[in-house]
């Protein structure tokens, strides 16, 4: 079904002359499609079949050992002026990077199929959502973007009806590390991934699209595309909040999303539901408040650690229709990680015969694709045109020490310095070293399409008279004792500082004034029913001056790479927090 869109049949007409493809296909997103999909790559191993008692319609994906996360110094960002993408992102010039990658793309479809990926980021008919086309050879990067997005013949109307769209260009090309380029034109619309099918590199909707595509359309269209999961917690009374959360790729935001609460709060009436795990569009209502969207359709979450006391939601929604990523096998062909359960696999995730000695079983990055409606606490209101309000947004990092388990910012603008200065251990969902704090300002660090010093400016500028902002809190989930063992249980307890976090919304909680900001009292976090003695809240709970002042000092450093661009309030709000701490 070629598009009547000239702009689109004439890029795909162009595409094929450079790649060179067997042939070419229009992906309509219908059933009999994803059978046809599935079948040619049980056919070629690209998928392996799931025990179909168990697993219903699920497939296991092994991917090249060389091709297993998302790879941060090979993603540029191609603009004219070198400082638009700043001192955060790798650069090149757009002529050059597009010399660079085409070079690859030169006949790299030769034998393959030419798939044409029609897709909406976001629910079809929302004003907030954005549309995309990606090019790709591989149809599990098509079975991918079909849970992912909203794909097919609707996506393709809305494209027709706006009269434009993200051009995505994607090649598995050789899966050689040394002939791999994520490249971002963010003047043009434009991506082009050469050789990598792992997700974050090759679900061009995702992170190439949205975020650093979209970031860069949302500064200039007034609204944010942030790394944010969406979660509504119904109170007893019946009242649901929606809170944005930002954290570092797999330090919990799926858990987050789905969370149970605990059996008394359940008892007593609380709720938890999910509308995202990874990506949220934001702007402004007419109302003043923010309203978001999820743009994805879908799940692309880390299944180590996804277990039953950690995330039973999502072990629930893992066992039909659903596509595994490096994961390993019992020895009756279900998927397996470490930390489902107690069962002793059979073949790790290259399809050895497990042998502890060569690692895990599971690869750290392995991962499930599924869509959002399979998740028992799916909200319906996933689907709303006009998105759901934010009551709270809430950054977070990992950080074994000083970082309190709560605070509140006190105004926007402290709240843009807290997330501005987020730091984290690095994990494995990127390539390198896994265990290192590094500076990541609203978890964006490998996903903002443009100079962060402008992308903390954006975020200031939402403070008007007309707004009426959510509160900003930081959260600390990975605090640790001297012995080296977790202070807070984590999971579905996180629910107790989400609910001071509420009851501040609602005007119904104190809070202690400290320089970092405002802290709840230990006795207005309820611990009822928990493994927590009042040593272990004081330490979670405390603010070490000195440990802070150091900290602030290294933000300062950080925040001076960005030179000039960087906004004088951010600095001013710097300067006050430490003036707060005794300077
Ligand atoms: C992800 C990531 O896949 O952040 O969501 O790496
Ligand atoms: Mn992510």
């Amino acid at each position: 079904m070629p598009s009547s869109l000239p702009a689109l049949t004439h890029w795909v007409e162009t595409v094929a002359r450079l790649t060179q493809p067997a042939h070419i296909h229009w992906c309509d997103g219908s059933d009999d499609e994803r059978r046809a999909l599935t079948a040619g790559m049980l056919d070629n191993g690209d998928l392996l079949p799931l025990n179909p008692q168990t697993h219903p319609d699920c497939y296991l994906h092994r991917s090249h050992p060389d091709d297993v996360a998302r790879v941060e110094h090979l993603t540029f960002i191609c603009t004219e002026n070198r400082d638009d993408a700043g001192p955060n992102n790798l650069w090149l010039a757009p002529d050059e990077g597009h010399t660079r990658i085409d070079a690859l793309f030169a006949g790299c479809m030769r034998g393959r199929t030419l798939y044409v990926v029609p897709y909406c980021m976001g629910p079809i008919d929302s004003p907030l959502a954005r549309c995309g086309v990606e090019i790709t050879d591989s149809p599990y990067v098509v079975a991918n973007m079909r849970i992912m997005t909203r794909m097919g013949a609707a996506a393709l109307a809305r494209i027709e009806r706006d009269g434009h769209f993200v051009k995505g260009l994607h090649s598995i090309g050789e899966l050689d590390p040394e002939r791999r380029y994520i490249m971002h034109f963010p003047e043009e619309l434009t991506i082009k991934s050469y050789g990598s099918g792992y997700g974050g590199n090759a679900l061009l909707g995702k992170k190439c699209h949205a975020l650093r595509i979209a970031s860069w359309q949302a500064r200039n269209e007034g609204w944010l595309a942030e790394h944010m999961l969406i979660v509504g917690i119904q109170t007893p009374a019946g009242e649901t909040h929606y809170i944005a959360a930002a954290f570092p790729s797999a330090c919990g935001k799926t858990n987050l999303a789905m969370l149970i609460p605990p059996q008394a709060y359940r008892e007593a009436g609380w709720k938890v539901w999910t509308l995202g795990d990874d990506i949220c569009w934001m702007q402004p209502g007419a109302d003043g408040r923010l309203w978001a969207i999820n743009p994805e359709a879908g799940f692309f979450g880390v299944a180590p650690g996804t277990g039953n006391k950690t995330n039973r939601n999502a072990v629930e929604m893992l066992h039909h229709d659903a596509i595994f990523t490096n994961v390993a096998l019992t020895d009756d062909n279900q998927p397996w990680w470490e930390g489902l359960d107690k069962r002793v696999p059979a073949f790790d995730w290259r399809g050895r015969p497990f042998d502890p000695g060569n690692g895990a079983a599971a690869h750290p990055n392995s991962r499930f694709t599924v869509s959002a409606r399979q998740c028992p606490s799916y909200s319906p209101r996933m689907e709303d045109a006009h998105g759901v309000p934010i009551s709270a947004i809430v950054f977070g990092g990992r950080r074994e020490s000083l970082v309190p388990l709560v605070f509140e910012a006190r105004d926007w603008c402290h709240g843009v310095l807290l997330g501005a200065a987020m730091a984290s251990e690095t994990t494995a969902a990127a390539t390198g070293a896994v265990g290192v704090v590094r500076r990541d300002p609203m978890a964006m660090k490998p996903f903002c399409g443009y100079n962060f010093a402008d992308y903390f400016a954006h975020w200031l500028s939402f403070e008007q008279p007309e707004t009426k902002l959510p509160k900003i809190f930081h959260v600390n989930w990975f605090r640790k004792d001297a012995d080296g063992q977790f202070l807070w249980p984590g999971f579905g307890d996180n629910l107790r500082v989400l609910e001071w976090m509420i009851r501040r919304i609602q005007g119904d909680a104190d809070a202690v004034d400290t320089p970092i900001g405002l802290l709840p009292h230990a006795q207005d976090l309820n611990c009822d029913g928990l493994d927590c003695n009042p040593d272990q809240l004081g330490q979670l709970l405390a603010v070490d001056r000195d440990a802070w002042k150091a900290e602030i000092a290294a933000v300062r450093d950080y925040l001076q790479t960005f030179g000039e661009r960087l906004p004088a309030a951010l600095t001013a709000e710097l300067d006050r927090v430490e003036a707060a701490l005794g300077g």
